[in-house]
């Protein structure tokens, strides 16, 4: 690679505009990881683009379309790309090509795409094209290499291990109960913070449950009350096949109920409810959740939205399935009742599961505490 280590006089700058193109990108992209594009030539902007609905055009590829439309010649001009252009004929042709036969002079992108298809190779293509080529990390642009990752942080996941971002969304009393011993739990947290997870949910690829939740709320598990393109998958942990068929989740979307045991009959019942059913057993009988993860990431599911009870959501967090919890937590004491999270018991403090605060902010009169594992 051609190495500039010094930045030039608006890199930055224009990197921050391809990373608000990349903003505009849907999820509808998924599998696709969200990319924004600038082409600059002379000091000013002559094409913007993101990357299109999964199986449409990449981010370069718009741009470049839109410097055309527009009658802007790009021969010479400087890419600013939110991630390594493509080297592979996936569903569209590769980006680093497309760059290259449009007499593009330089390329500043700001991470490498970390799909092995890619991993390089488009830098390496633009490269034996005479093309300058920069990346954010050459120029010591640590807060754009986090910006960049932060964007698609559940499809840089999936590449790098196989598996999914997994975040698990709880919300309880300031004093950590999801419920009274009753079982009573509508509600404890605001309006404005059981909208706000609506949006959460309509990030995720999916969204995951426990049969516990589904016997006790007959919850719809889509997304309601804000805009959507499509809604995420729905995924139930039931080993034991104990959902009914009746259940309200069945009514929309793509469903999977997940088992550990196999009965013809139940699964016949649900798969006439349009859902498929997968056994994914360990050896003490449970599903499990290290396979089903891998299986998830194998299905191109980038992000997982966990809503489950405090015995499923501990069995993923004790499992290290878990990548960010999501906390709603209201300015109230319910005193007894159900926990957020049942976790083993540890012998010592040291043991306890370590994160580190991503983001706290209000929603309404709750508290919305974004954690990350520790990895
Ligand atoms: C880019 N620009 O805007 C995006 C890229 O099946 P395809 O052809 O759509 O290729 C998908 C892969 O392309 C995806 O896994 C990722 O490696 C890369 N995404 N690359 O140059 C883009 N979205
Ligand atoms: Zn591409």
């Amino acid at each position: 690679m051609t190495q500039p280590t010094i930045a030039k006089e608006n890199d930055r700058h224009f990197m921050e505009m391809a990373m608000e193109m990349a903003a505009h990108a849907t999820i509808e992209t998924s599998p696709n990881p969200k990319v924004g594009c600038v082409i600059v030539k002379n000091d000013v902007v002559i094409g913007r683009g993101w990357t299109q609905a999964v199986g449409q055009a990449h981010a370069e590829v718009q741009a470049l379309r839109d410097a055309a439309a527009q009658g802007h010649d790009v021969r010479g001009a400087t890419a600013y790309v939110t991630l390594e252009p493509c080297s592979h004929y996936g569903r569209t042709p590769p980006c680093a090509n497309a760059l290259v036969d449009a007499g593009i002079a330089r390329v500043v992108a700001a991470i490498e795409d970390a799909n092995p298809q890619v991993a390089g190779r488009g830098f390496a293509i633009l490269c034996a094209a005479g093309i300058e080529v920069a990346s954010a990390s050459d120029f010591a642009w640590a807060d754009m290499v986090l910006t960049a990752r932060e964007m698609n942080v559940g499809f840089l996941k999936r590449m790098e291990t196989g598996k999914p971002w997994v975040r698990m969304k709880v919300a309880g009393s300031l004093d950590g109960k999801t419920a009274l011993p009753s079982g009573q739990s509508q509600w404890i947290t605001s309006s404005a913070a059981r909208q706000d997870g609506h949006v959460w949910r309509a990030r995720a690829d999916a969204i995951l449950t426990g049969i516990g939740t589904v016997l006790a709320d007959n919850p719809a598990l889509n997304v309601r009350g804000i805009a959507t393109p499509r809604q995420p998958k729905k995924i139930v942990l039931d080993s034991h096949l104990r959902i009914s068929p009746d259940a309200k989740l069945f009514d929309d979307a793509d469903v999977l109920i997940v088992c550990a045991k196999e009965d013809a009959s139940k699964r016949a019942q649900i798969e006439e409810r349009g859902a498929e059913v997968l056994c994914i057993v360990d050896s003490s009988g449970r599903v499990d959740l290290h396979s089903l993860m891998l299986e998830l990431g194998r299905r191109q599911l980038n992000e997982v939205h966990v809503e489950a009870g405090a015995i499923l959501n501990g069995a993923l967090v004790d499992a290290n399935c878990v990548d960010e919890l999501l906390v709603y937590l209201a300015p109230k004491l319910l005193g007894s009742g159900a926990g957020l999270f049942a976790l083993s018991e540890l012998t010592h403090v040291d043991q306890a599961k370590q994160l580190m605060f991503h983001d706290v902010s209000r929603v309404g009169d709750d508290l919305r505490v974004l954690a990350r594992f520790k990895k």
